[in-house]
C-alpha cells in the first residue's frame, strides 16, 4: 500500500456521483486527454480518490468507470469507502439494503440495462465489483522511501497505518463511530485530535463547510453533491483547488444538510 509521490499527488475528495463537477476539476488541475482518451496529467502527476465516487448524485457508472480505466491504467489510484464496499456487495450480488443515495446507483444501472443489454451491463458490473471489492482501506505516500502522507477515506489511527483486517477496514469506511443518534444520524469521535507526528493524514466522508486541518489531519469532503464544492489537496505543493456544485443534488435542505447546518 506504499506508493512514490513522484512528480504529485492530487488527492480529491468525495465526488458522489457528480461526473460534471470532477471533469471540470480536471481541467482546472491540468488533466489533459492521452491518445487513449484517459486523463493524463503532461508533469507525472497522479489522481487520488478518497473513494465515495458513486451514491447520491446523479452520474455514478461514469464515476466508476472512469476510476476502473485510470486505475487500471496506473493513473489514478482510489481507496476503499463506505459507499464503495455497499455497492461492492450489491455487485456481488449480496443482500444489502440500497440507501443513502446507492438506489440510485441500481436505477443507473437498469437504465444502462435498457441502452445496452444485459451482456454488455453484466460485464461492466464484473469490472466495477472487482475495483471496489480490491479498494485498499489506506494507502501511505512515500518520498525516497519515507512515509509522508497517508489518505484513507474516513479515516485512521495511527497504530493502524500501514496494517490490514476487518476492523481497520471498518474504520477507515465509516470513522470512530459511537452508535446512532436519535435522528439515525452516526455519532462521530473526532479520530483526528488523537493523531500525532508529522505524518499528514488526508481524508473525507465527513462533509465540511471548508477543509478542516487539525493536528497535520486534513479533511477534504466539502459536501459537492450537498450543493458544496469539490475539493482537491495538492501534494507536495499544499494547495488547495475547489469546484463549486453546480446544485444541490441531495435534495437534503436545512438541518439535513450538512454542510447548511
Ligand atoms: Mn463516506
Amino acid at each position: 500500500m506504499k506508493i512514490e509521490i513522484g512528480n504529485g499527488i492530487d488527492f480529491i475528495g468525495d465526488i458522489h456521483a457528480c461526473y460534471d463537477e470532477f471533469m471540470i476539476l480536471l481541467e482546472k488541475l491540468g488533466y489533459q486527454k492521452n491518445a487513449n482518451g484517459l486523463y493524463a496529467h503532461p508533469k507525472g502527476r497522479k489522481l487520488v480518490s478518497l473513494g465515495d465516487v458513486m451514491s447520491r448524485g446523479p452520474q455514478s457508472i461514469q464515476c466508476m468507470e472512469f476510476f476502473y480505466a485510470h486505475v487500471e491504467a496506473g493513473l489514478a489510484y482510489m481507496i476503499d469507502s463506505n459507499h464503495g464496499w455497499k455497492i461492492a456487495r450489491w455487485l456481488d450480488g449480496r443482500k444489502v439494503q440500497l440507501r443513502h443515495g446507492d438506489e440510485n446507483v441500481e436505477r443507473e444501472f437498469k437504465d444502462y440495462e435498457k441502452q445496452h443489454g444485459k451482456k454488455e451491463t453484466n460485464t461492466l458490473k464484473e469490472k466495477l465489483k472487482n475495483l471496489l471489492l480490491h479498494a485498499p482501506s489506506h494507502y501511505i505516500f512515500t518520498m525516497d522511501g519515507e512515509d509522508q502522507v497517508v489518505c484513507a477515506h474516513a479515516g485512521i489511527r495511527d497504530d493502524y497505518v500501514g496494517k490490514e483486517n476487518n476492523k481497520i477496514k471498518d474504520f477507515c469506511r465509516y470513522g470512530d463511530v459511537a452508535g446512532m443518534d436519535e435522528r439515525g444520524k452516526p455519532i462521530r469521535r473526532e479520530w483526528y485530535k488523537q493523531h500525532e507526528g508529522d505524518l499528514l493524514i488526508v481524508w473525507g466522508h465527513d462533509p465540511k463547510p471548508e477543509p478542516l486541518i487539525i493536528n497535520n489531519t486534513i479533511n477534504i469532503d466539502q459536501g459537492l453533491v450537498f450543493g458544496g464544492k469539490l475539493t482537491c489537496y495538492r501534494y507536495p505543493e499544499n494547495e488547495f483547488v475547489f469546484v463549486k456544485a453546480n446544485k444541490n443534488y441531495s435534495g437534503k435542505i436545512g438541518a439535513d444538510n450538512p454542510i447548511q447546518k
